[in-house]
């Protein structure tokens, strides 16, 4: 069975983490471009790959993997030699974990709300991300040494939150732009030369 993973891509798009991902680990993969203009991620046969319509979606060995942040750890582990993932049984792995998922289920809705001025909710404490202010402040703290958020490992964690940080300098988002400790990390980031063959796109 080939390795070769199958990647639905728009660059205008959440998969452009996934191609940035797709470079880091040095993995196979084949761009089957997806028109958003077109509606080509409604169609009958993409709907059967990813119910939910949306981009990034990958085919790997005949599995179906969807949503940023699992595809960008499945790639992690499915390609170990990369080094994008602290192995099973390392204490860095708590910390890549925590990462990772914060970023799904913390910076993504908190900068959704913020840019599409949704309201905070009053009761912070039943919300799972807080509030907006307090996201980036714990992101602030997690890069405070740096160089990256697992320390002088660099991991598929950072190829996902700093995608997200930049987005978030990238659209001016209160908290982001201006401040060195994220303009920093996103310069470490964008200095790479995976992201720069994927830049643009
Ligand atoms: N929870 C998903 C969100 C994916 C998502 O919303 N993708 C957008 C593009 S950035 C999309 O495909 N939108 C098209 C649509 O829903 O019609 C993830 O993290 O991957």
């Amino acid at each position: 069975m080939s390795d070769e993973i199958v990647f639905y891509h728009n660059p205008r798009s959440r998969s452009q983490m996934v191609h940035l991902m797709l470079e880091e680990a040095g993995a196979p993969y084949r761009i089957v471009p997806i028109d958003l203009d077109k509606g080509e991620h409604k169609t009958p046969s993409f709907l059967a790959l990813n119910p939910m319509g949306k981009l990034p979606t990958i085919v790997h060995r005949d599995v179906v993997v969807t949503e940023t942040a699992a595809i960008i750890a499945y790639i992690a582990d499915t390609f170990p030699a990369a080094g994008l993932a602290p192995p099973m049984g390392d204490a860095l792995r708590g910390a890549y974990y925590r990462w990772l998922f914060f970023g799904a289920g913390c910076v993504e809705p908190a900068l959704l709300d913020r840019m599409m001025n949704r309201p905070e909710v009053e009761r912070k404490s039943a919300v799972g991300w807080g509030s907006y202010d307090e996201v980036v402040a714990a992101l602030e703290k997690a890069l405070a040494q740096g160089p990256w958020l697992l320390g002088d490992r660099f991991s598929a964690a950072d190829v996902y939150v700093g995608s997200q940080i930049r987005f978030a300098i990238m659209f001016g988002a209160a908290g982001f732009k201006g401040k060195t400790v994220f303009d920093d990390y996103v310069a470490r980031l964008s200095a790479r030369p995976a992201a720069q063959r994927t830049a643009g796109g």
